[in-house]
């Protein structure tokens, strides 16, 4: 069709699908309404290829894979829908000639965000990189009534509001009633001697009904639509609930993240974390068997992958369904579910290695619990032998009254992996070492990527476009032929080309800020973003030591030369992470004190922007110059942000630590800021305790002016938070060598700020990381997965070799 044609027939099926919906013209139409009406024109696009895809894996008899994640952070789908299946620039045009402001329209579509940060992000870009490899893969989770809370800042402060998401429904979901499996939870049970074996009789507790909705997910200019099943709790029909037990059972789908600070809050999570684990363990057997498949052939058929530990109870889950529902034996149930699993780690922190209390565990589900401990039973005996009772003791999923989520996720898969060469590493040598010793073969890395195709081809459209002129639009499909960039590193019409871009992303972001905080920011200065959870690991405290600096620099010596930058935050804190909270105050206070004192803000501004999500992710990745990426060495796992501000052409400023090696060694070293401690450095202290963060502030008085600032009321209305930064970072003893890193950090900092006045040298670093940033695509980490730990067929050589 031409693609006049295809204008017209979208303006048709728009014009329509708005009367059918809403009774509405167009003029009248809010961009809700028009939001909505046009979702439905996709969403009706994506069916036809949705139900093919469904009918061919089914004919076929192809092996699938299901991802299981406890998040999911898909953020708006309307753009990346359009884009994947090539309707964007039409879909663009129709508005231009409807004249309707197509923005307005795809932010009338709230934004999903059923997870945290990082980890639930990579699963949605998993979603996105699979259909558009042409694999056979899902997504299972949680459809949680109210995402991640709204954030706002009142008088500094983080307040967190319900993220109501459902409220006006979500258009490109489809209820699953004939799907819904029951899931059970706690009462007694008891084992029984049958003919068949022991099994177990069930007595009390809780039924709750797992009801599916199901999403297309869409892949890239080919005809794969893939499905992301997401759970919702229900009381079971014909059961009589009390007002306070169906709150109950609904709770188990009511939020995400409960605050996990009480006991009630565990309880919660625990539940949530069997909810999903256990409703698509069944129905993925469930449609095995209907399948005609033998249960000895399912790891042959599927391959379940947990996305960290917090779907680890499909382990245990899977023996149950298999024992006492199949009346297989251990051993071969064991063999079945062993090749099923495959597990990433996601994280190096002890705190946040998952344990629960064994008597929680046994009262909500009673019958995994006594699975648990004969998986506990069968390890020890096997290991001890060989390595002896201390051994098979450190690496038992249970001890000290706890469950070790992160053991039994080891014990019972075939397949471990770290999400960056660093964080792999370190997984093999400390942190999961004793199985690496039992079983070195399970162990592998894959780096983690992310979706260009969200990130540039949508979110900047007119880097791609550029790019697109000069090496054409084969990268696209192979993001890795983007090195051809780097042919044209020394074409300065090309550089300032890219400058152009950057600078009107740049502009749009502070049209945004302007509209949104009533700041003006100022587009000539360094655009230095820092965007990710608040965590203490993760330093945005060294970064505000740096503002600091330089105010304290600008204020009191005439000499000193900041070159003009704008510091971008944004962050969202645990809402029972105190700590950090503390933090946010205090960059929010500064910010306040930079923003309104007439003799530096010329030259720096400090914005934290409220809410941050994907959309907001969206605006902010293009425009950044700088990417802060300056987590504690062997602290972060890997990071994602990294990754797609590295292909918007920000330059990093960063530790060595995670994906940042990576990063910093394929864009070229000169072509980064990386600085501080190396992992090395920060092991010896933990384990020498020679570190002294008393010493570092006694010895260096612009560092010690800079901490005083904090307590001595030269910045306003931080009394306490100041006190509590402070005593963290002296009194504590900086868990997280902040102090030790800072003069490294601020030296890195004065000398990229002399780089950046140079800009076409400047441009051509920044050509270099976009010209790097291929390798990190999501198509090929999910490509590796597929190889080496799926076994599932994928097309993303075929497209390699179709060229
Ligand atoms: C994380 C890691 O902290 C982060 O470094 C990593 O990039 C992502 C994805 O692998 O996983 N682990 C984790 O629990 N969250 C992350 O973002 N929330």
């Amino acid at each position: 069709m031409q693609q006049n044609d295809t204008v017209t027939q979208l303006k048709q099926e728009f014009l329509d699908s708005l009367e059918a919906h809403f009774a509405v013209s167009l003029a009248d139409a809010t961009d809700l309404q028009r939001y909505q009406a046009l979702a439905a024109v996709v969403k009706q696009k994506i069916a036809t290829k949705w139900r093919r895809t469904k009918e061919d894996y089914r004919d076929t008899g192809a092996k699938q894979v299901y991802y299981f994640s406890i998040e999911f952070l898909p953020g708006r789908y309307l753009r990346a829908n359009l884009l994947n299946l090539g309707l964007l620039a039409d879909t663009e045009q129709m508005m231009t000639e409807l004249d309707v402001d197509f923005t307005a329209v795809m932010e009338a579509e709230v934004d999903q965000g059923l997870g945290n940060g990082g980890l639930g992000r990579l699963a949605s870009d998993f979603m996105d990189a699979m259909p558009s490899i042409a694999l056979v893969g899902n997504g299972n989770g949680i459809r949680y009534r109210y995402g991640l809370f709204r954030q706002a800042f009142i008088n500094g402060y983080q307040v967190e509001y319900p993220d109501d998401w459902l409220k006006n429904d979500d258009v490109w979901e489809v209820r699953q009633d004939d799907e819904a499996q029951v899931v059970h939870y706690g009462g007694n049970v008891y084992l029984q001697d049958t003919p068949d074996g022991l099994r177990p009789v069930y007595d009390g507790g809780l039924d709750v009904l797992a009801v599916p909705y199901d999403t297309g997910m869409v892949g890239a200019d080919n005809d794969v639509v893939n499905t992301l099943r997401l759970w919702s709790a229900e009381v079971p029909e014909g059961v009589k609930a009390s007002v306070s037990e169906r709150s109950v059972i609904e709770s188990i789908s009511g939020e995400l993240y409960p605050d996990d600070s009480n006991e009630e809050g565990r309880r919660l999570r625990l539940r949530q974390e069997y909810f999903f684990s256990s409703a698509g363990v069944q129905n993925i057997i469930k449609h095995h068997l209907a399948d005609g498949y033998s249960l000895h052939a399912l790891p042959f058929q599927v391959a379940i992958h947990i996305n960290d530990t917090h779907p680890t109870v499909v382990i245990p889950e899977m023996m149950r369904i298999l024992l006492d529902e199949h009346g297989l034996g251990w051993e071969e149930a064991w063999g079945i579910t062993t090749r099923t699993v495959s597990y990433t780690n996601h994280t190096l922190l002890a705190e946040a290695l998952e344990r629960w209390s064994q008597d929680l565990f046994a009262q909500e589900l009673p019958r995994l619990f006594q699975l648990i401990q004969e998986i506990d039973r069968h390890h020890r005996v096997s290991v001890a032998s060989e390595h002896g009772e201390d051994f098979a003791w450190r690496t038992s999923p249970l001890q000290d009254g706890q469950v070790h989520m992160a053991r039994l996720a080891a014990i019972g898969s075939h397949a471990i992996n770290g999400v960056a060469p660093l964080h792999s590493q370190l997984l093999q040598d400390k942190v999961l070492h004793d199985f690496y010793i039992l079983w070195p073969a399970k162990f592998s890395n894959k780096t983690n990527g992310i979706t260009h195709r969200r990130y540039m081809h949508a979110a900047n459209e007119s880097l791609s476009a550029l790019i697109d002129t000069k090496i054409g639009r084969d990268w696209r499909k192979l993001p890795k032929d983007i090195t051809k960039l780097r042919d044209f590193n020394m074409d300065e019409a090309f550089l300032r080309e890219l400058a152009v871009v950057k600078r009107q992303n740049k502009q749009r972001l502070a049209d945004w800020v302007s509209h949104n905080m009533g700041i003006d920011i100022n587009v000539d200065a360094i655009f230095d973003v820092q965007i990710k959870r608040l965590h203490a690991y993760k330093r945005q405290l060294l970064h505000l030591l740096g503002i600091l600096t330089d105010y304290l620099a600008l204020k009191h010596d005439a000499n000193a030369y900041v070159a003009p930058r704008v510091h971008i935050f944004a962050a969202k804190a645990a809402p029972s992470y105190h700590y950090a909270k503390q933090i946010i105050k205090v960059i929010n206070e500064v910010a306040n004190m930079v923003n309104n004192d007439p003799a530096v803000n010329d030259k720096m501004q400090v914005v934290f922007l409220p809410n941050y999500g994907v959309s907001l992710a969206e605006l902010i990745i293009p425009a950044a110059d700088v990417s802060e990426q300056i987590s504690t060495a062997g602290k972060e796992a890997s990071g994602t942000s990294n990754m797609k501000l590295m292909a918007n052409g920000a330059l990093q400023l960063a530790t060595m630590d995670g994906a940042n090696i990576d990063i910093i060694h394929a864009a070229g070293a000169e072509n980064a800021y990386a600085f501080g401690m190396d992992t090395d450095t920060v092991y010896k202290h933990y384990e020498q305790h020679d570190y002294s963060a008393w010493d570092i502030y006694q010895n260096n008085p612009k560092l010690h002016r800079v901490l005083d600032a904090l307590i001595d009321g030269t910045v306003p209305n931080v009394q306490e938070e100041g006190q509590a930064v402070f005593d963290s970072l002296i009194r504590d003893n900086d868990e997280y060598f902040v102090l030790g890193d800072y003069e490294s950090y601020v030296d890195t900092q004065a000398r990229l700020g002399q780089d950046y006045q140079n800009q076409q040298a400047w441009t051509r670093k920044s050509l270099a990381n976009i010209a790097a940033s291929g390798e990190f695509s999501a198509d090929y980490t999910v490509a590796a997965y597929a190889d080496e730990i799926w076994h599932v067929p994928h097309n993303l050589l075929a497209q390699q070799e179709s060229k």
